[in-house]
């Protein structure tokens, strides 16, 4: 016996030692793109000046980090267009890309895991402008720039994708041909994480419905980020949530804005035309109870503030007065299951606006989906439990104040 183990304890070893080494070279080599901003995502790196022809870049390397194809302007802060002066969303430069203009750099990637990439952008004339996004050769999506949601002159917004390859080429292109050559896109602080998805927990059939996770959010940045519409429930940088309407939805922070809980919740915009759902496992003909927080930014956005949930065949108004104590309210809604699947959803019943007639609205987070008769099992269950556990504390005050 003595002589079969020994092969067998020297084979195990080599195998941990195996194991170790792939684990190690991981560690080593693996150069993944990490949380956070990517190689001059901020674009304070400026090209030399002999690479500039006024604003104009000139080479295609000649912006650190990036590769530069068509008209590609380095915008810096304070920099004017006529009477307009052109706004940098963070730091003192930005890139403006022109007609047909493109700017890409290469990211290392962990083939199958979901990346969200944040990045800040404006327009800069008064036509239509859009941006494509593309991370070759996996996913491509076209964001709208039309609709400004905040008073800043730009905003934050997030998209998702899977990594199919660990090497790709993000790329930003201004797919417009304008007539007015300056006009085009303007990018700032592009950022990337790799996002996880949370688990679904026996008491919550629903997939990350306090928010916190999501797209990365610089920690100086009070504009939030953007959700735009048409996101894949597969790659969505809110996992587990999609934007299904025609404008973009607020992923919002605790530094900045009032969360009911966490770090993160989401503030519905623009009335019936932002919304956000999910699609939760349910059985047909079971009764099911919805639980959301509903609460204000603390943005100074005008009243009045109301959500409509959707769960199942039913529906509910829930409206938030910040005349009450709380911070926020809780509200729930009982539905029955028509089918294995059950599309839960919320928009804001309003159009709010703030003074400076940037958007903003309701706050929703806490979003939990219990089974009816699982929660009442529980509390049969919990009650003898919380009786036994009352008597001992009763037994012991009475042992402490007679001893
Ligand atoms: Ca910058
Ligand atoms: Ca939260």
């Amino acid at each position: 016996m003595e002589s079969g183990s020994k092969p067998l304890a020297f084979s195990w070893t080599i195998c941990l030692l195996g194991v170790f080494m792939l684990w190690t070279g991981k560690k080593t080599f693996a150069r993944t793109a990490q949380d956070g901003l990517l190689s001059n995502g901020d674009f304070e790196a400026s090209p030399e000046l002999s690479f500039l022809n006024g604003t104009v870049i000139v080479g295609e390397t000649a912006l650190p980090s990036w590769k530069v194809q068509g008209t590609v302007e380095y915008i810096r802060s304070g920099q004017a267009q006529g009477p307009m002066v052109l706004v940098v969303p963070q730091g003192k430069h930005a890139a403006r890309l022109g007609n047909n203009a493109e700017i890409s750099q290469g990211i290392e990637l962990d083939r199958g895991s979901i990346y969200s990439l944040t990045f800040s952008a404006a327009r800069t004339c008064g036509q239509l402008e859009t941006l494509n996004i593309s991370v070759s050769p996996a996913a491509a999506a076209s964001i709208d720039l039309q609709t400004l949601y905040n008073s800043e002159g730009w905003d934050a917004y997030a998209w998702g994708f899977i990594a199919i390859t660990d090497r790709s080429e993000l790329s930003f292109l201004n797919p417009e041909l304008e007539q007015d050559s300056t006009c085009g896109p303007l990018i700032d602080n592009v950022a990337i994480k790799k996002i996880s998805l949370p688990d679904q927990s026996d008491d919550n059939l629903v997939i990350n419905g306090d928010f916190e996770e999501g797209p990365f959010m610089f920690p100086n940045s009070s504009v939030g980020v953007l959700l735009p519409p048409n996101l894949d429930y597969e790659t969505s940088p809110l996992p587990g949530w999609i934007v299904e309407s025609s404008k973009a939805v607020r992923y919002i922070d605790s530094n900045h804005f009032s969360v009911p809980e966490g770090k993160r919740a989401i503030q519905l915009l623009s009335g019936n035309q932002g919304s956000i759902s999910q699609i939760i496992k349910t059985a047909t003909s079971k009764t099911y109870r919805l639980i959301f927080s509903l609460g204000d930014a603390g943005d100074e956005c005008h009243p009045p503030l109301a959500v409509v949930a959707f769960a199942g065949d039913q529906s509910q108004v829930a409206n938030y007065s910040s005349v009450m104590s709380d911070p926020f309210h809780v509200f729930n809604l009982s539905f029955m299951a028509n089918s294995e699947n059950t599309k839960i959803s919320f928009h804001s019943l309003y159009y709010n606006t703030k003074d400076n007639s940037s958007l903003c609205g309701p706050v929703i987070d806490q979003i939990k989906v219990t089974d009816l008769a699982e929660l009442s099992r529980g509390y049969v269950f919990q009650f003898p439990l919380r009786l036994a556990y009352g008597a001992n504390l009763l037994v012991l005050a009475f042992l402490q104040f007679f001893l």
